[in-house]
């Protein structure tokens, strides 16, 4: 009896103990990833199939971890822990990206990509790299170009048909205050706000509206709280799979390499559940009866944004060609 007991706390102990090298080497390869949407998103399925293929193709060297619903905390907040190595990966929009990478702005500018190709067209290839370039010096390695599709205004109020119907509407924006600058030259009240308050926003009428695309207005249930939809597509912001910077030199040539390739392949399967995704939430917010318009004159739209263009390019006269390399690829 007696040595029975002896030999199970002998067990125990050395099972404790196993376990504990094994969480030690374990810690030291988990790596922390933020993330904004819940699981089933296009972003987060190829976060979490990014995470599998590195943890294996690595021997759990690297064990990845995807966080969803912005639980390590919301977007502006993720992209300061990840530039200070707090986190170690995330999926990030170039919007909230803009106040701290002056760059990115220029992906922020309303109307400026024609459509998703263009937009692939041109983060695919060498201007890419420019913004790669200027993350990289903000301590952000952005390792693949994941997409957002376009963003469009939605509201409790009314279809939205000419740039007048925004007039005095109090619309939600991301944290950049070229969006505050895009609403209030339309006339309306723009609110910088973090995604996960604005539901409860919406509810209690502290927002009218607000603007994304339809995988976001879905999964965000503010569709059950905002009946209208028009497609004014005013943005189309690429998204990246960043590394922070710190942990990124830290890995052996072998591990880059891995790392780097799971990365565009996540893009790309992000890319493939993106068309899916997106008609599918189209269709669910249709069918929990919320009207969809089509935007006839975008031109409309458009001419109210030159403010914005002209405004910028004298802020930032070094970001002009910028812009105009983007427009010119085609
Ligand atoms: C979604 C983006 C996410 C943003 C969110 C927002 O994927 O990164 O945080 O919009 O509006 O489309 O805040």
């Amino acid at each position: 009896m007696h040595n029975y007991k002896s030999n199970i706390k002998r067990l125990t102990l050395v099972s404790v103990g196993a376990l504990s090298v094994l969480s030690l080497s374990v810690q030291a390869a988990e790596w922390r990833g933020w993330n904004i949407h819940p699981e089933g998103y296009p972003n987060s399925d190829a976060l979490e199939s990014f995470a599998e293929k590195v943890a294996e193709r690595t021997e759990n060297r690297i064990e990845p971890r995807v966080y969803h619903n912005a639980v390590l905390g919301d977007q502006p907040d993720a992209i300061e822990q990840t530039r200070n190595g707090a986190l170690d990966f995330a999926n990030f929009n170039m919007g909230p990206m803009g106040p701290i990478v002056k760059e990115t702005n220029v992906l922020s500018l309303p109307f400026l990509f024609t459509g998703r190709e263009h937009m692939y067209e041109v983060m695919d290839g060498e201007i890419g790299d420019r913004f790669a370039d200027a993350l990289e010096e903000e301590g952000l390695v952005a390792l693949s170009w994941f997409e957002s599709g376009a963003r469009s205004l939605y509201n409790t109020e009314k279809a939205i048909e000419t740039p007048e119907d925004v007039e005095g509407l109090k619309i939600r924006v991301m944290n950049n205050d070229l969006y505050v600058d895009m609403i209030e030259a339309l006339d309306g009240n723009a609110t910088p706000m973090s995604y996960g308050e604005v539901y409860q926003s919406l509810t209690t009428g502290v927002l009218d509206g607000a603007e994304n695309n339809f995988p976001s207005f879905e999964s965000s249930n503010h569709y059950e709280v905002s009946q209208y939809y028009s497609l004014t597509e005013h943005l189309i912001i690429p998204e990246c799979l960043c590394i922070a910077k710190s942990k990124w030199d830290e890995l052996s040539d072998e591990d880059k390499k891995i790392v780097e390739e799971e990365a565009l392949a996540a893009a790309e399967l992000q890319r493939e559940l993106w068309s899916e995704g997106s008609q599918e939430s189209r269709k669910i917010v249709e069918d929990a009866g919320v009207e969809i318009n089509e935007v006839e004159d975008k031109e409309a739209f458009q001419e109210k944004m030159q403010p914005l263009y002209d405004e910028f390019i004298e802020e930032n006269p070094d970001l002009e060609s910028l812009i105009t390399d983007i427009q010119d690829t085609i």
